[in-house]
């Protein structure tokens, strides 16, 4: 059965965090559109799994995918939305923090563009994260626009949408889903920006430490640089009939 939308939802030891968000994103979803969400649990040790098997006898539009290891956020992204029966793709972050009402503006967005846009790309106006957090991620940001002049503001947000095929043409390495909107843009794409809410994390603890981050933020951005120098720009291509 092919739907309009499936909604990736990556997500590592969320077990108090599930449920809340799929009811929510079934709210946000209710009505025209037809839908799947894919909760793509990284090999969760609490009781996330045991919390959405429970969820899916009453959300027919779940779908559960479960790594036999951990293998990180970006992997998690890259099964969910390889697994989709959808060419529009959106995601957000399984804690809760993105706001499942914000979903059908990012998806009237990515609908009303041609094939040319590639993303449509959520902008947190507000972060609601700790100090330290926020003070870190200014810090990274400057660091990372200096680097890759790619303009784009809130690269780390959580809330997209996008076309399938254009993400999974992607180079793919360990947390390239911070770098999206570049990758995006250097295939020739356009990436549009959309601005919306950032909720606290209710539950649970967040996954990334700020040094951890900093660390392989160097090592991927020395590497996003090449590859954004190792491209003669995007080409979309016709066959002739
Ligand atoms: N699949 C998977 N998801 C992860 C992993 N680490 C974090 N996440 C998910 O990615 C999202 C963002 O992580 P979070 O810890 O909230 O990061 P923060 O908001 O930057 O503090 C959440 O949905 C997490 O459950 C991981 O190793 N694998
Ligand atoms: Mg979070």
């Amino acid at each position: 059965m092919a739907v309009a939308l499936t909604v990736v939802v990556p997500v590592k030891d969320e077990a108090q965090n599930v449920g809340i968000l799929a009811r929510e994103i079934a709210t946000a979803l209710a009505g025209d559109t037809s839908y799947e969400v894919i909760f793509v649990d990284d090999a969760s040790t609490d009781g996330t799994p045991t919390v959405l098997k429970q969820l899916k006898e009453d959300m027919p539009q779940l779908r559960i995918i479960r790594h036999a290891r951990n293998a990180g956020q970006s992997r998690a992204l890259r099964t969910g939305v390889s697994a989709a029966r959808s060419e529009i793709v959106a995601t957000l972050d399984g804690d809760g923090q993105n706001d499942p009402a914000d979903l059908p503006k990012l998806l009237a967005e990515i609908q009303a563009g041609g094939f040319q846009l590639g993303m449509v790309a959520g902008v947190r106006l507000q972060r609601r994260d700790n100090w330290a957090k926020r003070q870190a991620s200014r810090a990274a940001n400057r660091v990372r626009n200096w680097a890759l002049k790619d303009g784009a503001t809130d690269t780390g947000c959580g809330l997209k949408a996008f076309r399938r095929s254009a993400y999974l043409a992607l180079p793919y390495f360990d947390h390239m889903h911070r770098y999206l909107i570049t990758l995006m843009l250097r295939e020739g794409y356009k990436v549009q920006y959309v601005n919306v809410s950032h909720r606290p994390r209710l539950h649970g603890r967040s996954k990334y430490g700020v040094w951890d981050r900093a660390i392989v933020g160097i090592t991927d951005l020395l590497g996003v640089r090449w590859l954004q120098h190792r491209f003669r720009g995007g080409v979309f291509e016709t066959e002739e009939l």
